[in-house]
């Protein structure tokens, strides 16, 4: 059954999913699963939500789930007059499923079509300097970046279905989940030099985030450019969100990517014990970007 406290595998999450009214299905995974998300609100700035691109980062999807749980029955519905939320709680369907049948630590989706290793990384396979830094020509990395942008049914489906909240400019916000290291990361990541426009933005931001959510369990999470923050890592989700947001006319887009609980103690298999904590102090910086997007965009 389901759980907001344990994690739950695919079928489980769909299911969840699926009692929400604003359920709906963009495209198919490379093994034929669905892929899902909901839509809940009815205000003119849509703020995107998406889990799981990473397959084994499992606090990931856990955060979506209660994060649309709040935001139909709890302390997020107070914001759906103003807001609309397109959450997709497992982008990556093939590989998570994968991870629950024995292959724990697998990252990437499940496509077969590259030679003798399966998968690319999808968060290398967005349109955003793709091939760049950070991303490998070799079919067996954990990083591969793919034949070219947009090569996997994933990457390609949720470009898809929000180009409509791209282009009319309805998009404000494009924030992605991932773990671990506990940072919150704004573009660039896509190579060593360029700077967002909105960069001051996004850092002030950034920071209010941070503190929000030591204020709840006295956590730390680091706010920067990726690149200064991690490493250039070109083609992922969170660079090509904000230019194609750019390219549309929006002159200050918001797109962050969180990277969960924990700092390394127990990485990608963090306990269940921590998923209310996490999500709870991830809800703060929550409440500080939808305010800001309200507010400001
Ligand atoms: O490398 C990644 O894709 C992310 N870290 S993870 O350990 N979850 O794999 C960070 C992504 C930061 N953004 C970009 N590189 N665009
Ligand atoms: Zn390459
Ligand atoms: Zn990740």
């Amino acid at each position: 059954a389901h759980d907001l406290l344990k994690y739950n595998d695919y079928d489980t999450i769909k299911a969840y999913s699926q009692t929400f009214d604003g359920y709906f299905t963009y495209g198919t995974s490379f093994e034929g699963r669905d892929l899902f998300g909901v839509k809940v609100g009815s205000g003119s700035k849509v703020v995107s939500v998406d889990c799981g691109i990473h397959a084994r980062e499992w606090i990931s999807p856990a955060y979506c789930q209660w994060f649309m749980n709040e935001v139909r029955d709890g302390q997020f519905n107070q914001y759906l007059n103003d807001v609309t939320f397109v959450i997709m709680p497992s982008i990556n369907p093939d590989g998570y499923v994968n991870t629950w049948n024995g292959d724990r630590m697998w990252r990437k989706n499940r496509n077969t079509g590259y030679g003798a290793c399966v998968g690319v990384d999808l968060n290398r396979n967005y349109d955003a300097n793709h091939a760049g830094p950070g991303a490998s020509d070799r079919p067996c990395s954990d990083t591969y970046h793919g034949p070219s942008a947009f090569s996997e049914p994933e990457s390609k489906a949720q470009q898809d279905h929000m180009k409509q909240y791209i282009d009319d400019g309805s998009l404000k916000a494009f924030l992605t989940f991932h773990s671990y290291s506990q940072l919150i990361i704004f573009p660039y990541s896509y190579d060593y030099t360029s700077q967002a426009p909105n960069k001051a933005e996004l850092n002030s931001v950034g920071q209010e985030m941070s503190a929000a959510i030591r204020a709840v369990h006295r956590q730390s999470y680091e706010a920067g450019q990726g690149t200064d923050l991690l490493y250039a890592a070109a083609g992922g989700s969170d660079d090509w969100a904000y230019d194609a947001m750019l390219a549309a006319g929006n002159d200050g887009p918001l797109s962050y990517t969180f990277e969960l609980r924990d700092e390394g103690r127990y990485g990608f298999l963090l306990p269940a014990n921590q998923i209310q904590p996490n999500c709870e102090e991830i809800d703060a910086a929550m409440h500080v970007v939808i305010n800001y997007v309200i507010e400001n965009k």
